[in-house]
């Protein structure tokens, strides 16, 4: 009997447990239930959420467990929010599938929409029917096909041309924990975006990962860099589309590399959760984009002036002097920027008493000479007892921890440090709370730097807890936003000290950090590839919603040639973001460093950068 009854458990247990190396396909459909503007379908080993956001946007939300809470650092609107921007195009606004529970196979149901809070309104008619073998359903932009057996979905444009759709036989599945959606691709297609990534524009070919990374003195062809956007967009017959994949666990993504049938997005762990985007232009593509994840504020006009920048000026007087020397030598420019030289041994939020003795005297000498001051943090919290950031840091309980509860400590440039966990409301309230510090001096700009996050052996542990607002996690899932997280309570601390537009950079983020900060491309270097290919990378930030974007002009590491630097500052009067940056111990990089000729040229072209400061401000707009 015993026997009998434990082949029946093993049965049961073999049907719903499947081994780390199994392929979890996802099956076919068994249920159909329609709310407002979102379907919800169970299928064989998954559960699937369908919901509309706007005519143009749709969400595909897939996972293997009952969903839990839906929450994300990137999306800031809800399905049906309005896209009040001034240039919007297109059909789009609120919208509801009006309906409940499917009875029969065939149901005919009303789709409408009001373009509530907007000047004109407008109306989306649709329909949703249901046969054996599929579910359709349109809006005014384009049309959905679901299969039942087994289930994918795919787009097409209001004449039936198909946009986009899953790969017959592969659509979605899940190995283990990692889950994979295969598109199938289109003849000839291209692919564009994707943010901070080295190589070609056109992406085709090619696969990446997403994994926020400290790259010193990268390849060309390295990948991953510091930051992770997992939005694409791909393009063939003359029609586009966007992806956005909002999971922020380490990501890939294939264009048809090593392969001749699909290109796909996966993650290590976490849902399948991509929102799909249709419009006749790419331009309206990453509208609805930033539409879904956050414009940028408009930056403060000094911040599109030209920026100069070395690891490190010190002490006062040196600063003092490079910004004579820029008046003396009639190089416009509004930003100056201390590295991490500053501080005392490193120590966050503190000064080095000797190069630096009266900072808020120096920054108003600066202000009156026409210069905002911009200072670099890192997140690395020094452990030493009396350390004022240490110490409030432990009593608010605000640092990263292992799952016993000990805080999490790592070396990076002050020695042995804790990270102030970025994700938890706590952790950001008490970094807007250090930042103050800075702009009562009249610090302007803040740079986030480290924030990937970077400590010496790079290889922060898996079993580090984050809050993640509310819902814990591990650090798969926290590390891609750790550095979005950091940008964002700095941008929130400064606005809010300085009541106005403070500066913002950093090097690590996720999708959405245009909504506070500006970023560069690291450490660079001094080579012609590299100007090159820091076109293409703010070329294809810019294609992936962050506007506003640099890259270290003269070059990071190593010296440039003269003919170099040269090109290098003429190309950067035209950079989002122009500031010339340099490392430790490589030649001066200032733009009287290479000789009389460089010096004109330069200065011809910082003041042609001046002079075109009221278009690049109203662009900015
Ligand atoms: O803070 C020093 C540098 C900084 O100048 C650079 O721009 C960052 O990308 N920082 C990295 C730390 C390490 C550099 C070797």
């Amino acid at each position: 009997m015993k026997k009998v009854l434990l082949s029946f458990v093993v049965a049961i247990y073999s049907i719903v447990v499947f081994a780390q190396d199994d392929i979890i396909l996802t099956g076919d459909v068994k249920k159909l239930a329609v709310h407002d503007s979102r379907l919800d379908i169970s299928t064989t080993h998954a559960f699937v959420r369908i919901q509309v956001y706007s005519a143009n946007v749709i969400r595909v939300r897939m996972s293997g467990q009952p969903f839990g809470d839906d929450f994300s650092y990137a999306v800031i609107v809800q399905p049906g929010d309005v896209d009040l921007s001034p240039a919007e195009t297109g059909a789009a606004g609120g919208f509801s599938i009006a309906g409940s529970e499917i009875t029969g196979n065939t149901i005919t149901m009303p789709v409408l929409s009001t373009r509530s809070g907007a000047t004109t309104s407008l109306t989306i008619a649709g329909t949703l029917t249901q046969s054996d073998q599929a579910i359709l359903f349109h809006t005014d932009s384009l049309k959905v096909r679901i299969t039942k057996r087994p289930f994918s979905i795919s787009f097409y444009t209001p004449d039936d041309r198909p946009i986009n759709e899953d790969e017959t036989g592969l659509a979605t599945s899940r190995i283990g924990t990692e889950v994979t959606t295969y598109k199938h691709l289109q003849q000839g297609e291209r692919f564009i975006g994707l943010g901070e990534k080295t190589g070609p524009l056109d992406r085709r070919g090619k696969a990446y990962t997403n994994w926020n990374s400290d790259v010193f003195g990268y390849s060309v062809t390295q990948d991953p860099l510091y930051s992770t956007i997992p939005f694409y967009i791909g393009i063939h017959h003359g029609l586009q589309y966007g992806i956005f994949f909002d999971n922020s666990a380490q990501s890939s993504f294939n264009f048809g590399a090593s392969n001749d049938r699909f290109s796909s997005f996966s993650a290590r762990g976490g849902e399948m959760n991509y929102y799909f985007i249709y419009h006749s232009s790419v331009k309206d593509i990453i509208r609805s984009y930033t539409w879904l994840t956050g414009r940028m504020k408009m930056p403060p006009l000094w911040s599109l002036g030209y920026q100069q920048n070395r690891y490190s000026y010190y002490p006062d007087t040196e600063v003092y002097r490079i910004a004579h020397t820029l008046r003396e030598k009639h190089l416009p420019a509004d930003g100056i920027t201390l590295d991490i030289h500053y501080m005392d041994h490193y120590k966050l939020f503190t000064w080095n008493k000797e190069r630096f003795p009266d900072p808020k005297g120096m920054i108003d000498s600066l202000g009156k000479m026409g210069f905002k001051l911009t200072l670099i943090v890192d997140p690395g919290i020094k452990v030493e007892k009396g350390y004022p950031a240490y110490e409030s840091g432990l009593q608010q309980n605000i640092f990263l921890k292992y799952p016993d509860g000990q805080p999490y400590t790592a070396e990076v440039w002050p020695g042995w440090c804790h990270f102030p966990d970025f994700t938890s409301g706590k952790g950001r309230a008490w970094w807007r709370q250090q930042v103050t510090g800075y702009t009562s001096l009249g610090v302007a700009g803040i740079w986030n730097d480290m924030n990937e996050i970077a400590t010496w052996g790079q290889a922060t542990p898996g079993n580090i807890l984050f809050d993640y607002d509310g819902h814990p996690t591990t650090h798969l899932r926290g590390h891609n936003v750790f550095g979005l997280e950091m940008a964002r309570s700095s941008y929130e601390g400064a606005r809010e000290a300085l009541q106005k537009r403070p500066f913002i950079l950093s090097r690590a983020g996720y999708a959405g950090l245009q909504r506070y900060t500006a970023l560069w491309t690291g450490d660079n270097r001094a080579e012609d590839d590299h100007m090159l290919a820091g076109v293409r990378l703010l070329t294809s930030l810019g294609l992936s919603g962050v506007a506003f974007s640099a890259m270290d002009v003269g070059g990071f590491t190593g010296n440039p040639t003269t003919g170099l630097y040269t090109r290098w500052m003429q190309l950067g009067a035209f950079i989002p973001y122009f500031r010339n940056h340099t490392q430790f111990n490589t030649k001066s990089a200032e733009p009287w460093s290479f000789g009389e000729e460089t010096l004109d040229i330069a200065r011809y072209y910082i003041n042609l950068r001046y002079r075109l400061l009221p278009y690049l401000y109203s662009t900015f707009h």
